[in-house]
């Protein structure tokens, strides 16, 4: 099968089946033990959780489906030879363990495009924040408007013909605005047999069937929830959201950037473009390379197993789902995911890096030699700040998210000042924090990188790229979140305790 929805309705049985063999022939296998230092150390080192498609190793880093970041740049399809990996392939590799074809990726990439129409209330809501909002505020609020629907709005008259289904509706009218038979013909469009859902509400109960109608207008998942869907097949529903989420996320992203520092001229979606290079050329960078960094940029951030926040967020919220919490469909978990990641020991460390490598050049130039750039840590430190951009919460090595961001600085920015002065970091800043003796990793991650790259082609707004790292995470997040639907996996509840249980259980043992 060449689509992407066909090789998973393939391969989602085989892997439902493995699960099953797991639990039923390993279910009372215990992989460690808990500590109280765990327990009170945010849940460090406890394995709890399954994240099908990737996994980090402390001295490897991240490997997507079992791939590592070099191997995806090598086998993934590109948009040039031996070019940067298309974010795309990556999405089908992760949904399918798959590597795709080129043809496969192109079609992807179309399918995306065809999905990307984003309503036009999401821009009102957007709109209605100030500009001067954080960008990723702006980014979050977008991403909730688009969870609802597009409402077909139709005049309705006393006697209304509806076009879909050539069903006369009588309306008493008296009662409801427009706007809600618009919600229901939308709704009808769902439903196998539209007319007779419709019918009903010709002759009978208005405000009933209305409020039951409005509830369905939402993502493709709740309106399947709503009409209920068989739990095997919740898959489906989560699929059409993710990949409409997935399409639409960049035109929302770009619409905050240009309307925050572009006067809001907006650049239309290029039918011509993949999916990385559309993002930058809609944020108004068309330069060849600049299309490269954006197709890595997307690709390397997109996933880093299930433990981290946003990833962690999105797949806790979505999860709810399986309770009947009517609400948690893979708009919301997004959005949730989002917030999480603009924490600024979690995303948020993508702008602060580049801001605080501009404090180190305001305050001693350019040309910093070694000793300057040691005392301008240290005085970070003594401050009570974090130095970002190193360290990590899992990893034990320098981030290969971070290496492949070198090499590609090596290749087409050697002489830029600001990769120079971050060549100078990777050497100064690691001795410096093991000198402090708790650092577990001192080692630079990803966000140590990303920004000079951006700032070198002209994306110089600092504040605005964690909404970058929030587009690339549509893709990882909501890959997981239809196996966690295929697979039905359960509501996340861990048990927590307070400290006079902590104190009693230890006296205790
Ligand atoms: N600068 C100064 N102190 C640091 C540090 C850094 N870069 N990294 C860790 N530490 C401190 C940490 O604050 C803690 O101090 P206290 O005991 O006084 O609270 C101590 O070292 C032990 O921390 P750890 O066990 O090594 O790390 P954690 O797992 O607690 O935290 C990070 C991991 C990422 C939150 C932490 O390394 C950090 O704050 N780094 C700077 C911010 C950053 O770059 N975040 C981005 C992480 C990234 F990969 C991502 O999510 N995108």
């Amino acid at each position: 099968h060449q689509d992407l929805h066909s090789q998973l309705k393939e391969f989602i049985p085989e892997q439902q089946e493995r699960l099953k063999k797991i639990k039923s022939e390993y279910g009372k296998v215990q992989l460690g033990n808990i500590t109280v230092d765990m327990v009170l150390g945010g849940m460090r080192g406890m394995t709890g959780m399954l994240w099908e498609t990737s996994l980090l190793d402390p001295d490897e880093g991240i490997r997507f489906r079992g791939m590592s970041i070099p191997e995806c740049q090598k086998l993934l399809p590109a948009a040039r030879p031996g070019g940067e990996p298309l974010p795309e392939g990556l999405l089908w590799l992760l949904l399918t363990g798959k590597v795709p074809t080129k043809d496969q990726v192109d079609a992807l990439s179309k399918e995306l495009r065809s999905r990307a129409a984003v309503p036009d209330h999401v821009y009102k809501a957007i709109d209605a924040l100030p500009s001067s909002a954080h960008p990723m505020t702006q980014f979050a609020t977008g991403v909730m408007a688009l969870q609802v629907d597009k409402l077909k709005i139709l005049t309705v008259t006393k006697q209304t013909k509806c076009v879909d289904n050539s069903l006369l509706i009588k309306s008493t009218l008296g009662k409801m605005g427009s706007l809600w038979v618009g919600a229901m013909l939308s709704v009808g469009k769902y439903f196998a047999d539209p007319a007779a859902f419709l019918k009903p509400l010709a002759s009978g109960d208005w405000l009933t069937n209305c409020v039951k109608c409005l509830k369905g207008v939402q993502s493709e998942f709740q309106k399947a929830y709503e009409n209920g869907i068989h739990k095997s097949k919740y898959w489906e529903p989560t699929y059409v959201d993710s990949l409409n989420l997935i399409a639409q996320v960049p035109v929302v992203a770009s619409y905050v950037y240009r309307r925050m520092y572009k006067n809001g001229q907006v650049v239309p979606m290029d039918d011509s473009l993949d999916y990385g290079a559309n993002f930058a050329h809609m944020l108004g960078f068309d330069s060849p390379d600049m299309l490269e960094l954006m197709r890595l940029y997307v690709t390397i951030h997109s996933d880093h197993e299930g433990g981290n926040v946003s990833a962690h967020t999105g797949h806790l919220v979505s999860d709810s789902i399986l309770v009947a919490s009517a609400l948690s469909d893979p708009y919301l978990s997004f959005a949730a995911a989002l917030n999480g990641l603009a924490g600024p020991l979690h995303g948020l460390a993508n702008q602060e890096v580049l801001l605080w490598i501009k404090s180190v050049v305001d305050e001693c130039g350019e040309n910093i030699t070694t000793e300057q750039l040691k005392d301008y840590v240290w005085k970070t430190l003594k401050s009570g700040k974090v130095v970002p951009g190193f360290g990590h919460g899992v990893l034990r090595k320098t981030d290969p998210r971070y290496m492949c961001q070198r090499e590609f600085a090596l290749k087409h920015l050697p002489d830029d000042p600001l990769f120079q002065l971050v060549s100078k970091l990777y050497d100064v800043v690691p001795p410096i924090l093991t000198e402090l003796g708790k650092v577990k990793n001192p080692w630079p991650n990803v966000d140590a990188h990303s920004g000079v790259l951006l700032n070198h082609y002209g994306l110089t707004e600092a504040r605005y790229y964690t909404v970058l790292f929030g587009v690339s995470r549509s893709i990882g997040i909501c890959s997981q979140l239809i196996w966690d639907r295929a697979l039905g996996l359960p509501l996340e509840r861990p048990k927590s305790v307070t400290m006079d249980w902590l104190e009693d259980y230890c006296k205790k043992s």
